[in-house]
């Protein structure tokens, strides 16, 4: 009879169920090791073939890692605030709390299927009250610090996405939108914004104590953005109570600075523009407002500017130096200010050729008839920096400027703060309140959560006014003077509930902390994480900022979240395209555990290529993986479904070097999370055993605890025909025995007193006393050494064996 997938996955899902297998509870006699996923977002779509591969890999070692005795945290939850399920809504009129708990429902459902070793006793969904009143708990703890804050800034305002809203830099892209490619807009609102600037060196300095991809860290890195200069003041004439500071990589550069450039859009200009330059310096500034940044910064762009009108002084030698205003410089990088150096930077030479500003030769040597010259060399027409290379003068520079105090040493960054509001319905309220005496004030801890309300008009208003602006009765607040106030109305962005939730997985159920201390003491940090790389500077920037700020609170015990981070690769439809509803060729999971089980699944995904890696989906591979499963199955299984009789206690040494080299390389393997290669070994052990009469059960075990990772289902029910009515989840993982990996045994010959007397199989190159040993230990030589006096024994290595006795 074949193996019933359908019956037996169903059976031991529910044992599992029922007997709580993968309930996790702290206990101090064993090493904890924590496991998580990426929790999905459950769109309406439901589970992607994507999913599993990541979800197995962690399954495998979390099942694992039990069998080696640890204490297992593997949870599973749900991400469920964001647009998809708001704009469902909106299309369709339903309501998005209904439909976002249909979709986890069926996700979960889903997920159940595949046989994930998941303590769902922990489950989290960023949407429940009881969840996100930590969110908003950890909000206020951010905003009593002075880590989140109020500003009238430049947003990003993407009016044809979702009826217009703001998104944040990270969510753009090329000036669109990532999700939809919708244009995007700077437009100034004032916005909540989250302080991660503060962590800029320690989001850079702390990546040394992790172990993740190194392009990872490298995308996080330039992220951020860290650029060591100096900021130099530039005195303004006919404006004493004015000054410009620029934002230098190259203070050694200063003697050759021929102008200044201010982004149009500084409120400076408006104020140095002698009146003469005004028309023209309003029409460029209405002109550079219509670009963004990325057009902006383009090098090959033809430079375009304006004269203000206006000097700055050179703090090094006086000179009145013209101040332009030029789109090439960012109102939003450094000061938003640059000194010029035609001689240095390309862009400014490209701006003097074009303006007939002049280009002043600061670098010994320096051809510049056509472009500028940024390597090294020596200073020339730079007073006391000449003679020196850019290191010492840059140096000497800066201890100038600091010593006349007109400027100094400073870092700059790319990264921005976070912007934290969203004008949406479907997300967590932010808890603050606007008095009508300009006051703001946090709702008071005792009063979180504080509930979204429920409302059929969640339409946003257009303007940038979040939905929550029209349900008056719950915008409108008196305090107990019946002093009155609003609510703020705009509810927090999708990675809010993600920035904290590894950490709610350890106390789920907790409501007077987000997590106690205890639960938080023993399970922290998080030993693996497996996602998609797309969350590269995304959540894995916000996590590890909210978590670095809880550290600081003294609220979790690590600096970092995440000690080990694998991103899993795509997986590509069968024509090598990304899988998508409108190429139609996207692979449902549940069909598939329909057809040929969930065992099968796991298995073809974890066999498909290495994890990192991105391949295609392939239906002989799936046919192959099926096969296979069916193969062990009948390895062990006679007709009747019943154990073989070859598998006994009876071993005659056939399997012992696979069997060994088997448990070794699929524990180092797994251990490394390269599966393909384990399963590879595991079926080259399948094809030796067939090949066999004698079947070890010591071995047939071994075997099958080592397939429980990837096809769990399978192992269960084998299991229990060797141990009736129990699970194989906490049963040790199989152990090797070196001395039998040995690539080949050699026939030893054993002689006493000249005379053969036995023939050994031993393994090649074995030691010689270990040699001698076996020789004298075996039953024939015996018979002719007992109760003698052993005189000599001569070893030659892989042959010979001379005993002499009297
Ligand atoms: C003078 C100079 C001379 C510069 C030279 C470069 C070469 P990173 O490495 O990206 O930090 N800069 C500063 N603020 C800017 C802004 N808001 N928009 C556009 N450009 C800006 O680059 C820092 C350099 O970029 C600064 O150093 C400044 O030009 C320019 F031979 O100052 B430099």
């Amino acid at each position: 009879m074949a193996y019933d997938h359908s019956a037996i996955e169903k059976k031991w899902q529910r044992y599992w169920d029922q007997h709580d297998t993968f309930h996790a509870e702290i206990n101090r006699d064993k090493k904890k090791y924590y496991v998580l996923d990426m929790f999905p977002y459950p769109s309406g779509q439901g589970l992607h073939v994507g999913h599993p591969e990541g979800y197995t890999a962690t399954d495998v070692m979390a099942r694992m890692k039990r069998m080696q005795g640890f204490n297992v945290l593997h949870p599973m939850g749900f991400d469920a605030f964001g647009l998809p399920a708001e704009q469902y809504a909106l299309k369709t009129g339903h309501n998005p709390k209904s439909f976002t708990n249909k979709n986890i429902d069926h996700f979960r459902h889903q997920i159940k299927s595949l046989g994930f070793s998941y303590d769902w006793d922990r489950e989290v969904n960023t949407t429940d009250p009881k969840y996100y009143k930590w969110t908003q708990w950890i909000f206020e703890q951010l905003y009593k610090k002075g880590l989140a804050y109020e500003k009238e800034t430049m947003v990003n305002w993407a009016p044809d996405f979702m009826g217009g809203t703001v998104v944040a830099n990270e969510e753009v892209e090329d000036g669109k939108t990532k999700r939809g490619g919708y244009p995007v807009y700077r437009k100034p609102m004032k916005q909540w914004m989250l302080k991660i600037t503060a962590y800029a060196d320690r989001l850079i300095d702390d990546l040394d104590l992790i172990d993740w991809p190194e392009n990872i860290k490298e995308m996080q890195r330039n992220w951020i953005g860290r650029s060591e200069g100096a900021k130099i003041y530039f005195k303004i004439a006919d404006h004493d109570d004015q000054k410009i500071e620029v934002f230098t990589t190259r203070a050694d550069t200063l003697f050759g600075a021929s102008y200044v450039v201010l982004a149009p859009e500084l409120d400076l200009v408006n104020e140095i523009t002698t009146p003469d330059q005004k028309a023209a310096v309003k029409a460029y500034q209405e002109e550079a407002s219509r670009r963004s940044d990325l057009e902006r910064t383009d090098l090959n762009k033809d430079k375009t500017g304006v004269f203000t009108g206006a000097y700055a002084i050179n703090p090094v030698n006086n000179e009145k130096l013209p101040i332009w205003i030029s789109d090439y410089v960012l109102a939003s990088y450094g000061t938003g200010a640059v000194m010029a150096v035609p001689a240095g930077d390309q862009r400014d030479y490209d701006f003097a050729k074009k303006f007939d500003l002049p280009i002043k030769p600061i670098i010994e040597g320096a051809d510049l008839s056509k472009e500028a010259f940024s390597g090294d060399g020596k200073h020339v027409n730079s007073g006391f920096l000449d003679g020196l290379n850019i290191e010492q003068a840059k140096a000497k520079m800066i201890d100038w400027l600091t010593e006349h105090h007109c400027g100094g040493k400073k870092v700059n960054y790319r990264l921005r703060d976070w912007i934290f509001s969203r004008q949406r319905y479907w997300g967590e309220p932010i808890p603050v309140i606007h008095w009508d005496d300009g006051t703001t004030s946090l709702v008071p801890e005792d009063e979180l959560p504080l509930k979204l309300p429920n409302t059929d008009n969640i339409e946003p208003s257009g303007t940038g006014e979040s939905p929550l602006a029209k349900i008056k009765d719950w915008v409108n607040v008196y305090d107990k003077n019946g002093r009155h106030g609003l609510r703020e109305t705009n509810t927090m962005p999708q990675w809010a509930g993600s920035s904290w939730y590894w950490l709610r997985y350890t106390d789920p159920h907790n409501d007077k902390e987000f997590a106690s201390k205890r639960a938080l003491d023993y399970w922290s940090p998080v030993d693996l994480y497996v996602g998609g790389s797309e969350h590269a500077v995304l959540h894995l920037l916000y996590a590890r900022f909210w978590h670095k700020f809880l550290y600081d609170e003294g609220l979790v015990p690590t600096p970092e979240p995440f000690m080990k981070l694998v991103n899993q690769g795509m997986i590509l439809g069968s024509n090598h395209e990304k899988m998508s509803k409108s190429k139609g060729n996207v692979v449902n999971p549940d069909d598939i555990v329909n057809q040929y089980g969930a065992d099968t699944l796991r298995l073809y995904e974890m066999f498909m290529g290495p994890l990192e890696e991105s391949v295609p989906w392939d239906e002989k591979g799936l046919h192959g993986a099926n096969k296979w499963v069916h193969r062990v199955w009948r390895l062990l299984m006679d007709e009747n479904n019943h154990l073989r009789d070859r598998v006994s206690n009876f071993n005659d040494h056939k399997l012992d070097k696979v069997y060994n080299q088997t448990v070794k390389k699929v524990t180092d393997d797994y251990e490394r999370m390269h599966f393909n290669t384990a399963i590879s070994q595991l079926m080259v052990f399948v094809n030796e055993a067939y090949k066999v009469d004698d079947l070890p059960v010591e071995y047939m075990e071994g075997f099958v605890k080592m397939i429980a990772p990837i096809m769990p289902h399978l192992a269960e029910e084998l299991w229990s025909q060797f141990h009736e009515s129990d699970t194989i989840t906490y049963q040790p993982w199989p152990t090797y025995d070196e001395s039998k990996l040995v690539e080949k045994n050699v026939e030893v010959i054993v002689q006493v007193n000249g005379k053969v007397r036995a023939k050994l199989q031993l393994p090649k190159d074995a030691d010689k006393d270990a040699v001698e040993k076996q020789a004298l230990a075996d039953e024939h030589v015996q018979k002719f050494v007992a109760g003698k006096d052993v005189k000599k024994v001569i070893v030659i290595p892989n042959k010979i064996v001379n005993i002499v006795v009297k």
